[in-house]
Parts: C-alpha cells; structure tokens; sequence
C-alpha cells in the first residue's frame, strides 16, 4: 500500500456568525449578512480544496472539550441539531455528517501508543460542536467528505501552555503515523480563532458591521506578528513563542489544535497561503493553509 499522506492543513475559524451571514438551509436562523472578508476568503479556500484529491477531513475543535484524555468520534454517522451554547440566537444547525471511523481508530490506536489517554466516542446521540460544523460547512459545504474530529483535552486550563504544546505535539506526531500507515490522503484542519477576547454585549443587529471591529490594538498587533510569521514560513518560531501569544491575547490556540497541525505537518517552513483576517465580536480570526505540494502553493493574499 502507498504510505499516506497530508495534503493540506487549514487553519479554520469557527465563529457561528460566519454560518449565520451565509444562510444555509440547515441553519434555522435568518441574517442579512457579514463578515463578507472571512466568508469570501473561505469561498476561495473551498475552491482550492476541489482541486485537491484526498480522502478525509481531519478537524481539532475546542468546543469539544475533554477533561480527560482525548476523544475521536467513533461511529459512522452522526445526525441532529447543533446549537451554540453563547448564540443560540445565531447558530441552530441541522447537521447529517459521515465519519471515516477506520482512520479515527487508527489515530486512536497511535495516540495511545503515544501514551496519551485517549478514547473512541461511540453514543449515538452525542452532539457535534459548533466549531467542528461551522469549519467543515465553510470549507466543504457539499459535505462530500467523510470527518474525524478530535476533542481539545484541556491542557492549558488543567496544567499550562506549555504542557498543552507538548500534548498536542506528541499527538499531532500519532495522527501523523497513523495517517501514514493507513495510505489516505488527508486533509488538516484547526479549527480556532487567533486572538480571543470578545465584547460581552451584542449589537441589536448581530451582522450590524458598523460595530464589528478588534477588541484591542495590542491583540491586533500580536495577531499581525503571527500572521507575518506564516507568511514568511517561521512556524517553528510560531511554535516557540506560542506560550506567550497565548497567554497575551487570550488565543483560541490554547486549545492545541495549530500546534497539533503543525507537529503532524513536521512544522513546515514554507509559505501560508492567506485567505483573510477579520474581527468577530472583537475576536481576530485568519484563514489560511499550509500547502505541502510547491507546485500547487500559491501567493493568495
Ligand atoms: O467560538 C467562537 C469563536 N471562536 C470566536 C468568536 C465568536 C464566537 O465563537
Ligand atoms: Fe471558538
């Protein structure tokens, strides 16, 4: 068999507005729109993801959170509603997705050989989160691909910044192997925002664009440093000085999902592709992907 492999990794915001401005059936909500920047960049990420042949989308998310070790899913199909907990005003999704429960058992398989805790979740009536959704709708939203999510075990919280780097390093490196040996071609995604401190009180319209804009400048600022570092291809630098960025702009990156991405891409020191940078609720959210192929790889923003 041909040894498996990554063809792409995507960073992938998951703020339920974004659903919410585009106005799929499955969503019970109705918007005027928003975010046009985020959404017409995820446009363009779709369409490049097209021309890609892969089997899998493989989705960290923290908005499934885990106190105990991390979880894949683990049953062929899971249907049913998904409604954010925050904006239920915003996000009431009717979801039918298909799992490829043979590669979530093998990364299952290689993460406990890792010696990480790690469990299969086999209830039926388990509901998926927000950020799995909201990521895989904006990305894929033929939803033509079968998934595997992975649980964000809540290192950061329970431990440190640093410990949840070296978790999520030791996993990324399993999923890695197991993509490997099991021969698909394998989509990566982190599904998180960057900066992430918020306003605490919505605007009465909730796509009202005249109020939407980054909580704070030094958030701005950081999040600049970071994208910059994409661009240039320094995600080993990213890497190191995630503790910090973490800690200073309250990041969705405490979750584990980039480092994860980048540990199982072999932290790559190539160019992102940029897709777009905006604020949600005064959070900072990029799109971008790491594209392994030189020939395909592009300047897209
Ligand atoms: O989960 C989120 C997020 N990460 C960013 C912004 C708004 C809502 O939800
Ligand atoms: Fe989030």
């Amino acid at each position: 068999m041909k040894k498996g492999e990554i063809v792409l990794g995507c960073l992938a915001p998951h703020p339920p507005h974004l659903v919410y401005a585009e106005n799929p059936p499955q969503n019970e909500a109705f918007s005027e729109g928003g975010w046009e920047t985020l959404r017409w960049g995820y446009a363009k990420l779709a369409r490049k993801l097209k021309t890609i042949d892969y089997d899998a989308i493989v989705i960290f998310t923290p908005h499934w959170q885990t106190y105990i070790g991390t979880h894949f899913l683990g049953l062929p199909e899971f249907k049913s509603k998904s409604v954010d907990p925050v904006f239920p005003n915003l996000f009431r999704y009717n979801y039918d997705l298909k799992v490829d429960v043979e590669l979530a058992e093998a990364m299952h398989e290689e993460t406990a050989k890792a010696g990480i805790i790690t469990k299969m979740m086999r209830n039926p009536d388990f509901r998926v989160d927000y950020g799995t959704i909201t990521s895989c709708h904006l990305l894929n939203p033929d939803w033509d691909k079968p998934i595997v999510t992975i649980s964000s075990n809540r290192n950061s919280h329970y431990y440190s910044n640093e410990v949840m780097i070296e978790q999520a390093k030791a996993l990324g490196n399993a999923c890695l192997k197991a993509i490997e040996k099991s021969g698909k071609k394998v989509v990566l995604v982190s599904s998180n925002s960057l900066s992430h401190r918020h306003f605490v009180t919505e605007a009465p319209l909730p796509e009202d664009m005249s109020r939407e804009h980054i909580y704070n400048h030094s958030q701005y600022v950081w999040d600049m440093k970071i994208i910059d570092m994409f661009r240039e291809g320094k995600m080993q630098e990213v890497v190191d000085i995630m503790p910090e960025y973490t800690e200073q702009t309250i990041a969705e990156t405490e979750a584990g999902g980039l480092i994860w991405m980048m540990a199982a891409m072999e932290v790559p020191s190539y160019a992102a592709e940029i897709y777009g940078y905006q604020s949600v609720i005064g959070t900072g959210n990029c799109i971008a992907c790491w594209d392994p192929n030189a020939n395909t790889r592009e300047l897209v923003l």
